[in-house]
């Protein structure tokens, strides 16, 4: 994604090339790499933020909470070059140890429900009761102009200027799966720098908030009122992977409808499979805007970390999300490593035009084609 509206930030390394994927638009302000336009981050020595870094240098600069060094940290995560690759993955290894002290919070709705500007009065309320805070986004079908993070900024402009919060656009192009990738790495980096919460934005559209739901704690879902039947238009799918249902923009001539859809939904969460073992999914009313129940919903996360923790549903679900993950990326890589082999690029298209001629069966070309896998070696 390159065009002449964006440019790259300016702690892209010098020889980055076209494997950093982080742009911004140009003329936007401070807030898309996580720094606050209002003032430098504290340890952010000027005129030093393009100097390359050793692993040394992004490992000690994330633990010592520098924004400058955790933003270009994030980049090296991002980028798709096999030798930045590396030297992320090493960072990350040295990290890990420092990660996972932090709620993460996955937030999702269809587009247009308030995610952003929840995330703002949420963000705002941790951050006056002394959380610092970091907002990531997935988002692989968003382009700059809509529906991501740095798109719509303008209203987490308040937000963005807190020195204790820390906004990283969505990392632009490629497939979910590696947006994910990086979304999941940049998380565990913020981990490392300090930020006790981290809200993670997914616009609703399918595979995304499966993504979202499988690298989060807790996961909200946002909706807004509708005329008639509530449920039109949600996947049951969708509120069931969900810990919380916000009925946001509560407040105004919407305030009735919305108290009406939330009894709604209660009702037909009775009906549902929770998201999480022994706790129950319920709806509650809230407006972005005027900030009402906001707060309450604070007290809803925090009740919910501490129900998991005592009963060990948050601890097991991390076990799982890292295993399901570590399967995740071995499926990722064998497949990519298959497709690559010259001997299946040799034989492939000659035998997918035969299974679609249908004279091949299916499952004798796909065993045909596994046959080329070199043997195990141990
Ligand atoms: N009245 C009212 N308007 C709201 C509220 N929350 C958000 N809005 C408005 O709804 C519009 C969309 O808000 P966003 O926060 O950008 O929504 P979003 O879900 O992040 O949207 P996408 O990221 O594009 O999917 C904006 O014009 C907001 O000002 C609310 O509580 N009450
Ligand atoms: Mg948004």
């Amino acid at each position: 994604m390159s065009d002449s509206t964006t440019r790259k930030p300016d702690w892209t390394p010098d020889d980055a090339g076209d494997a950093f994927t982080t742009r911004i638009v140009a003329g936007v302000g401070g807030g898309h790499d996580g720094l606050s336009a209002a003032a430098p981050p504290a340890g952010a020595a000027s005129g030093t933020a393009r100097r390359p870094l050793s692993v040394d240098g992004y490992v000690n600069g994330v633990l010592a909470g520098d924004r400058a060094v955790l933003a270009r940290a994030i980049t090296l995560i991002e980028s798709n070059a096999p030798a930045h690759f590396e030297q992320a993955q090493e960072v990350l290894r040295r990290l890990l140890p420092h990660s996972g002290q932090a709620l993460r919070v996955g937030i999702t709705g269809v587009p247009g429900a308030g995610k952003s500007t929840l995330i703002e009065a949420l963000g705002l309320e941790l951050v006056g009761g002394g959380h610092p805070i970091a907002v990531l986004a997935v988002d692989p079908t968003s382009s700059l102009t809509r529906g991501s993070i740095l798109g719509d900024k303008t209203r987490m402009e308040r937000l963005s200027r807190e020195q204790a919060a820390f906004i990283r656009p969505s990392p632009t192009g490629g497939v979910l799966g590696g947006v994910a990738r990086k979304t999941r790495e940049s998380m565990l980096v913020c981990e490392a720098a300090g930020f006790d919460v981290i809200l993670v934005e997914t616009v609703g559209t399918g595979q995304s908030e499966v993504t979202v739901r499988s690298m989060v704690d807790f996961f909200l879902l946002v909706l807004i009122p509708g005329g008639g039947d509530e449920l039109q238009g949600i996947k049951k799918g969708v509120v069931e992977l969900a810990d919380a249902i916000a009925i946001n923009k509560a407040d105004g001539e919407n305030k009735t409808r919305a108290e009406a859809a939330r009894g709604e939904y209660n009702r037909a969460l009775h009906y549902l499979t929770p998201a999480t073992a022994g706790w129950h999914t319920r709806a509650y009313t809230c407006s972005a805007e005027t900030g009402a129940g906001v707060g309450h919903l604070w007290e809803v996360i925090g009740r919910f970390r501490e129900h998991t923790t005592a009963t060990g549903a948050f601890a097991a679900r991390r076990r799982e999300q890292a295993r399901e993950w570590l399967r995740t990326l071995i499926d990722e890589q064998l497949r990519a490593a298959f497709y690559d082999m010259p001997a299946v690029r040799a034989a492939l298209p000659g035998i997918e035009a035969a299974v679609m001629a249908g004279e091949l069966p299916a499952t004798a070309a796909a065993r045909e084609l596994l046959r080329l896998l070199p043997p195990a070696r141990d």
